[in-house]
């Protein structure tokens, strides 16, 4: 059996997933068309070959332009089936994506529906294609705490439907206890935590996010090396973290993939995940990216089922969910 054959067959959970990140230049032009919304790009072609960024602002700025012709519930629909369409082709059996409510009620669309989209998508992915998932709301950090307030009143009525909360957006300068309120507040209403942190914020941002935001998981978490006692009380409480390493690349948190730091961490007991990220964007869904990151650093089929059998166990399922598939 060849490497990526194997990859696929692996049963995984794919926990870093911007579900507007999913949105392929194709999608973006026919949306842009059915709702009259102009894009900054001249073709489809154009558009791929904009998708050379220098860091992870480059990219949110192109991000949250395609996102703007997101408008009607079968818009969020459209995107979210494809998405998942494609990930059962990977062998993802479990889906915990991030959307970005502010990215979308700024520009006056609804709170619920751009819910309602996701969540019929959801279960027809479940029905069809046997792939259970999550919905995780993300706090835009460049904005401010007020913002997240408002959002999250904005969720209340919703939140049978939300099972998480994260952080995500421009990480450099924007500190987790900017938000240590906000994430509070949603533990208090029972949601999981979550939040991107050393991405290119500083191993600091990984320790205030688990002390002051409660985040069970860390999404990224690739400067963790920088701090040794970090490392050690991540590995020792086995915190998930939601690598994504072709992301990495394209955002130049590391040159190549022989620079990644993935294999290091997982040689040093820490409970890693291999996800996505932004797949339209950064080229390649979640197989891929397991793919490429077991070449470019030597992992064997046996680290990679270990990876696989982390994504189950840090997802949000319970345990009777997750024992079919372990
Ligand atoms: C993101 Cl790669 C990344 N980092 C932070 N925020 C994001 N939102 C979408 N993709
Ligand atoms: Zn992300």
């Amino acid at each position: 059996m060849d490497l990526a054959t194997y990859i696929r067959a692996l049963p995984k959970a794919e926990l870093h997933l911007h579900i507007e990140g999913t949105l392929e230049p194709e999608m973006m032009f026919e949306l842009g068309r059915r709702n009259g919304v102009a894009l900054p790009f001249a073709s489809v072609e154009a558009t791929r070959a904009a998708y050379a960024f220098q860091d992870l602002q480059s990219f949110l700025d192109i991000y949250y332009a395609g996102a703007a012709v997101l408008v009607r519930e079968e818009d969020f629909f459209d995107l979210a089936w494809a998405y998942f369409r494609r990930a059962a082709e990977d062998g993802v059996v479990h889906a915990e994506l991030f959307f970005d409510p502010q990215t979308h009620t700024a520009r006056g669309v609804p709170f619920a529906t751009v819910l309602d989209g996701l969540e019929r998508a959801a279960a027809r992915a479940r029905e069809e294609l046997g792939i259970s998932s999550r919905l995780i709301l993300c706090f835009l950090r460049h904005l401010p705490e007020a913002g997240a307030f408002a959002t999250l009143e904005e969720a209340r009525p919703h939140l049978a439907r939300i099972h998480g909360v994260g952080l995500d957006s421009s990480e450099a300068g924007h500190p987790p206890s900017e938000f240590a309120r906000v994430f509070a507040r949603c533990r208090e209403l029972g949601l999981h935590a979550v939040a991107h942190a050393g991405e290119e914020g500083p191993a600091a941002y990984i320790t205030e996010a688990l002390d002051l935001l409660g985040a069970e998981r860390v999404d990224h978490g690739v400067r963790c090396l920088e701090d040794p006692a970090l490392v050690a009380r991540l590995a020792r409480d086995q915190t998930p973290l939601t690598v994504c390493p072709l992301s990495n690349l394209k955002l130049r948190v590391f040159p190549t993939m022989a620079d990644h730091t993935f294999k290091r961490m997982l040689d040093a007991g820490l409970r890693v995940t291999i996800n996505s990220d932004d797949p339209a964007y950064f080229g390649g869904y979640v197989a891929r990216n397991y793919l490429e990151t077991a070449e470019g650093l030597g992992l064997t089929r046996k680290d990679l089922a270990t990876v696989a059998r982390n994504s189950l166990l840090a997802s949000f399922v319970t345990d009777e969910e997750r024992a079919p598939w372990l």
